[in-house]
């Protein structure tokens, strides 16, 4: 039976190139974000591939987020599959100088939306005694890094939930697990940075990570035989050391 996948932050980056891995794989999409027209633009793109159903929510309204879930049409209302993965930067300031704005907006998005998200849909894993969840964290997650304060926090604690799921789904067979990129080149660092030049440099002078690279190592990650969990990546480009030294050119 084909698997139904629901991938959150799929408009743009590595939940995107997800959809896109998990379409060729034959996995049914329920994709889901903000922006409206770039579901629409993927939906028609991987239609043919696939079964797609968009949602369009923002995963800091915990009812928003429980009544797009609770709307699920028949065909796509088992999930199979979670990728907590709808996330960003917002701002790169020493602590002194942090954005309170910016710092709601990392809690209540990395933390309390991948939260809300796992609510609305671990309830039916448990009854079914099966389901995987993917949280997709960070290098900033094992590591903290200069000015990274509130990010960082925000994806320790994406770390600490995936494996307090772990433990507490443990009994019903579901697996959890995290995929924790370093550097990789999507819309993260316009989001971060606020369309502003310092997004320009981020990924320049080196081979940074490709979202596709995220996505085939998620599509592995789900596609592993039934009593393999993988449990916790961490994947850097070969230029990037840890969160603070990466050899450029
Ligand atoms: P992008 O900015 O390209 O994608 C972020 C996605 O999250 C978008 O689809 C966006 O959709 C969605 N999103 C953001 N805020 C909300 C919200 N309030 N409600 C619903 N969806 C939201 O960045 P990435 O692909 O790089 O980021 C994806 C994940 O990967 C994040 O969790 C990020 O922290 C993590 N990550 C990224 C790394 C990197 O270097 N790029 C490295 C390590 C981890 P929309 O705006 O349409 O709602
Ligand atoms: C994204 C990677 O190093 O910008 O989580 O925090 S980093």
């Amino acid at each position: 039976m084909k698997k139904t996948a629901l991938i959150t932050g799929a408009t743009s980056g590595i939940g995107e190139a997800t959809a896109y891995e998990f379409a060729k794989q034959g996995i049914n999409l329920i994709l889901c974000g903000r922006r409206l027209e770039r579901l629409i633009t993927i939906q028609n793109a991987l239609e043919r591939l696939t079964n797609v159903h968009v949602l369009n929510f923002d995963v800091r309204d915990k009812v928003k987020t429980n009544t797009a879930i609770a709307s699920l049409p028949e065909q796509f209302s088992r999930i199979d599959i979670l990728i907590n993965n709808a996330g960003n930067a917002h701002g790169l300031d020493p602590i002194e100088d942090g954005n309170v704005d910016d710092w709601d907006a990392m809690m209540d998005i990395n933390v309390k939306g991948l939260l809300y998200v796992s609510k609305a849909v671990i309830p039916q894993m448990t009854e079914r005694k099966s389901g995987h969840i993917i949280n997709i964290g960070s290098s900033a997650g094992k590591e903290v890094y200069p000015k990274g304060n509130v990010y960082c926090a925000s994806k320790h604690a994406v770390l600490a939930i995936t494996e307090g799921m772990r433990i507490d789904l443990n009994p019903y067979g579901i697996k959890v697990g995290s995929i924790n990129p370093g550097l990789v080149e999507t819309e993260f660092s316009k989001v971060r940075f606020k369309g502003g030049a310092a997004a320009d440099h981020v990924y320049t002078g080196f081979n940074a990570l490709q979202a596709k690279d995220i996505a085939e190592i998620i599509y592995f990650t789900v596609s592993r035989p039934p009593h393999v969990n993988i449990a916790d990546v961490l994947v850097f480009p070969t230029a990037q050391a840890n969160s603070v030294t990466v050899k450029k050119e």
